[in-house]
């Protein structure tokens, strides 16, 4: 109201009062142990290529055909296609393959208020890449960054009865996003992971964290409880089986250390306890594991011990729902992990569903988790930085808890400049402002000049990560002998990429590209190298499944990257699947 209502059609500042940086990682809340009314299931959807909704203020509309309802020009989604929450539109409709841009998803819920001074939050799993959220006709916050969760607060503007809610989605590539226009996997676009609302009391615990104090020999543990607001109080706080402790909390602030000596989490014995916290009349529950993650030398400590990791990189992508995850498909993942013999995986190349960390800390495997500052990011710009470091704390925020997670990767794949260097240590220092409990990495890149294992980076980082494709992109495997004769480390390196691609059911002769003895027998001499080098700690190919990326339209290719150890319908396993699973077999015999 009270706006000109052509000026849609000459005005491009329609976008200004949608800022997308309005909910953040400060507005996450932790869902542990809650429950959440879904809001899954059928929405109305569009596409909305020209921004018509933004510009037209489709938000203003009225729900449904009631009485005076207003309808604008070219406007009505009780017209539109039905379309699944969560699910990724790419997938939807053979024409969409290929969309990127705005568009709408809209519902109509009931809502009764419960409790007194109830207040209530919208919590979308994940959004690709930025959302606007409007209901009841009011804007009431936007998110940027793919992957991560966000909380919108929706108190005031609820209704009684009927609301309606909108929500605008783009998934444009740009340069000065994270990641930029550039990657090697698919632009995925929707709401792909579920949507539902939250209610808390009035005063109710944001978060908590519960584990070990580095470098207390696994004894101590550390509990700490974040309010909403300002109160003082005490937390009381069960570790089932180990203490019930007071935890006095000021300000909305706690924090205690106590020995405990709890049994540890481990691979070998993934034990997690069960923890809840209450305060007043509000609590969460969750279960949480007890390790030390470290560095010494060039080792990688575990509790105490050495480990090496035997990894493997995975994206989350599937050739019939695009990013959508489920539980069944985590677990397929992890089952073939472990069907390798591999400890660890590299979730590349943004922060996963929550449920994979969850499912690996059952499962006791390791993980490193990342965000998608991937090759040229826009390293100069500080809104992007913003965008990085936010979505870095977003992933930080919601895992926090998971034993599973050891290692946060803060890059991959970027150029040693000032400006990334600048960026990439903003990155790694908000790791450890927010997070004592794990390892700061990154997948660096060789130094061409020296032809060494060299980044400036690399002070840091705990672990160096590094991508290497000798076999592959640069034939032989002469370089990568040389690369470990010219290095010498002060850390602990992962070889956090490496493969080749191979067309599945294709043998092919030694040598021959695309075949999957070529693929194979590169496992076997890139182990062969990387066993001899004592600071490799860790390995970690490319990749678990083959997956969609849009730059590889070659006829063998036609859409898929083909590193994967199995085909993109996650069954078909070709012959470097067992080359490796032996290799590991035999490492993790002889390191035990
Ligand atoms: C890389 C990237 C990864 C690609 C891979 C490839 O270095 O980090 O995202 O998919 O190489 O297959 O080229």
């Amino acid at each position: 109201p009270g706006h000109d209502p052509f000026q849609h059609l000459h005005d491009e500042s329609y976008a200004a009062p949608f800022a997308v940086d309005r909910v953040g990682w400060r507005d996450m809340l932790s869902v542990a142990g809650r429950t959440l009314e879904s809001l899954d299931g059928d929405w109305n959807f569009v596409l909305d290529l020209h921004d018509e909704g933004l510009r037209q203020r489709w938000y203003e509309d009225e729900p449904g055909p009631i009485a005076g309802w207003r309808v604008p020009r070219d406007y009505d989604d009780g017209d539109w296609q039905r379309t699944a929450v969560p699910s990724c539109w790419n997938v939807v409709r053979p024409e969409w393959t290929y969309f990127e841009g705005g568009a709408w998803y809209t519902r109509a819920f009931d809502f009764a208020s419960g409790q007194p001074g109830e207040r209530v939050f919208l919590r979308i799993g994940a959004a690709n890449y930025e959302a606007r959220v409007f209901l009841n006709g009011v804007f009431v916050g936007s998110h940027r960054g793919g992957s991560t969760p966000f909380f919108i607060e929706l108190g005031p503007h609820l209704r009684q009865g009927q609301n309606r809610l909108q929500i605008h989605v783009d998934n444009r590539r740009r340069p000065e996003r994270v990641p930029m226009n550039h990657t090697d996997w698919f632009n995925y676009g929707g709401i792909y992971r579920e949507v539902g609302l939250l209610r808390l009391p009035p005063v109710f615990i944001r978060d908590f964290g519960a584990a070990l104090v580095p470098g207390s020999a696994g004894k101590r543990v550390a509990v700490d409880v974040t309010l909403s607001d300002a109160v003082d109080g005490v937390a009381e706080v069960e570790i089932a089986g180990l203490a019930p402790l007071d935890l006095p909390v000021t300000a909305g602030l706690g924090r205690i250390e106590i020995d405990l000596a709890p049994e540890l989490w481990s691979p070998a014995r993934p034990r997690l306890y069960d923890v809840g916290v209450r305060f007043r009349e509000d609590e969460l529950r969750d279960r949480v594991g007890f390790r030390e993650i470290a560095v010494a030398g060039q080792r990688i400590l575990l509790n105490g011990e050495d480990i090496f990791l035997r990894g493997i990189c995975v994206h989350e992508d599937d050739q019939a729902l695009g990013k959508v995850t489920s539980e069944a498909d985590i677990r397929r993942r992890f089952a073939d992990a472990k069907a390798l013999n591999a400890n660890f995986l590299r979730l590349s190349h943004y922060p996963h569903h929550e449920m994979a960390a969850r499912i690996a800390d059952e499962e006791g495997l390791l993980l490193w988790q990342e965000v998608p500052v991937y090759w040229a990011i826009d390293f100069a710009s500080p809104d992007t930085f913003s965008d990085a470091d936010n979505q870095l704390r977003e992933m930080i925020r919601r895992d926090r808890n998971r034993a599973s997670v050891i290692i946060w990767g803060v890059g991959n794949e970027n150029a040693d400049t000032d400006a990334r260097l600048a960026f990439m240590s903003g990155l790694a220092a908000s790791c450890r402002e927010m997070d004592a409990t794990r390892l700061v990495s990154a997948a660096c890149l060789i130094n061409r000049e020296h032809f060494r294992i060299e980044d400036r980076l690399s002070d840091a980082l705990d672990i160096i990560g590094l991508n290497e494709y000798f076999g592959w992109y640069e034939p032989s495997l002469d370089g990568l002998r040389r690369l470990f004769a010219n290095s010498d480390l002060d850390k602990p390196l992962i070889i956090t990429e490496t493969g080749a691609d191979a067309v599945a059911g294709h043998d092919g002769a030694p040598g021959e590209l695309f075949g999957e003895t070529h693929q194979s027998q590169l496992y076997d001499r890139q182990l062969d190298l990387v066993e001899s080098a004592p600071y490799v700690r860790g390995f970690c190919p490319w990749v678990l499944y083959d997956f969609r990326t849009e730059r590889r339209q070659t006829g063998l290719q036609r859409g898929y990257n083909l590193k994967g150890l199995i085909a993109a319908d996650k069954t078909t396993r070709k012959k470097a699947f067992a080359t490796l699973s032996a290799r590991y077999a035999e490492l993790a015999q002889r390191q035990g």
